[in-house]
This record gives C-alpha cells, structure tokens and sequence, in this order.
C-alpha cells in the first residue's frame, strides 16, 4: 500500500552546510502505521529546483529530523546530473528508497526536511532554490490479519477477516486498517 504526503518548503532560499543533514527546509508530518504495519520505502519529489551559481542538481542532499524520524541521520541524493539544468527535478534514487524508508518513525510525527550540498559553489547564497511545496510517497505494509473484506467498496457487509481470503465466486473488496 501507498500514501503520498505534502512536503511544505517553509525555507525554500536558505543557505546550505556541507554537513548532513545541512539547514532546515521543509516539514510533513506523519500519521502512525497500523499497529504491525511497515515501510518498504519512500520517495521524495520536489519539482522545479532553481539551480544557483553553476552548482549542480547531484549535489543536493537531503536528510530528515524530528519526531517523526528515527534513526541515525543520513543524507539522500535524488539528482545525477552534473551539469546546472533549470528547473531541475529532485527525486529520490531508487536504491535510497529503502534506506530512506527505514528512517520514518512508524508511531507518526512531525518530520523536517534539511538540506545540504556535497559541494558549496555559490558561497554567500544558496545553491538551489526550491518550490513551495514537495511530497514524500511512502509504501508500506500492514498484517494480513487486520485486512477484512466487503461485499461493496462503499458500505456493504464484512464476508471475511485475513489474507489470503478466498471469496468462492462472490465479488468482494479489501479493506485496509485506517492510516491518515
Ligand atoms: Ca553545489
Ligand atoms: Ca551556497
């Protein structure tokens, strides 16, 4: 299963560190998992970065802090080109979608979103300037036996608790534990 988040960029010029996980940028907040449930991975996506001073879009690291983090800080790279293309597009790579995963904190919260740059190219500002808002998708699983099923997608009545559930002919749909 899957949710997506608005990441609102309250700091969107600020100027970077060299340093995970750098100067605050943004904040989304979580809402628990279902109890058992996991995340399998995330991704971030802020679109329409202002690259500044000739700096490149694979140098932006970003990191999270906060309730809703756990873990020891680590920082991800969502761009590889090395050249300064406007507007540039951060998402994180795929290889990092785990191991950004495994830094959301399942009990929810407030998480703040930090920036930092491998390499500092225009020194009194920031290099890249981001847009108001981002989001953050997150996969994640919950127990097979919190899944009950209905005979509508909409109202109806529960035929059957669990999975794997075998419906024997009759049309049902899952229903998964509240989350958000
Ligand atoms: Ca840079
Ligand atoms: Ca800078």
């Amino acid at each position: 299963m899957s949710a997506t988040y608005t990441i609102t960029f309250t700091n969107q010029a600020n100027d970077e560190t060299t340093v995970c996980p750098g100067v605050a940028l943004g904040t989304f907040t979580l809402p628990a998992l279902p109890t058992g449930g996991a995340y399998i991975g995330a991704n971030i996506t802020a679109n329409g970065i202002v690259l500044n001073g000739g700096t490149y879009g694979s140098e932006i690291r970003l990191g999270l802090t906060g309730a809703g983090s756990t873990g020891a800080v680590a920082c991800y790279q969502g761009i590889t080109t090395t050249s300064s293309p406007n507007p540039a597009n951060y998402i994180t790579l795929a290889a990092d979608s785990a191991g950004l995963a495994s830094k959301l904190n399942p009990a929810g919260g407030a998480v703040t979103l930090n920036y930092n740059e491998s390499y500092n190219d225009n020194t009194l500002a920031q290099d890249a300037t981001f847009p108001a808002t981002g989001t953050i998708t997150v996969t994640y699983t919950v127990p097979p036996s919190t899944i009950t099923w209905w005979d509508a997608a909409s109202g109806g009545t529960m035929v059957g608790t669990g999975s794997p559930f075998d419906p024997v002919g009759t049309t049902v749909v899952p229903e998964y534990p509240d989350f958000g």
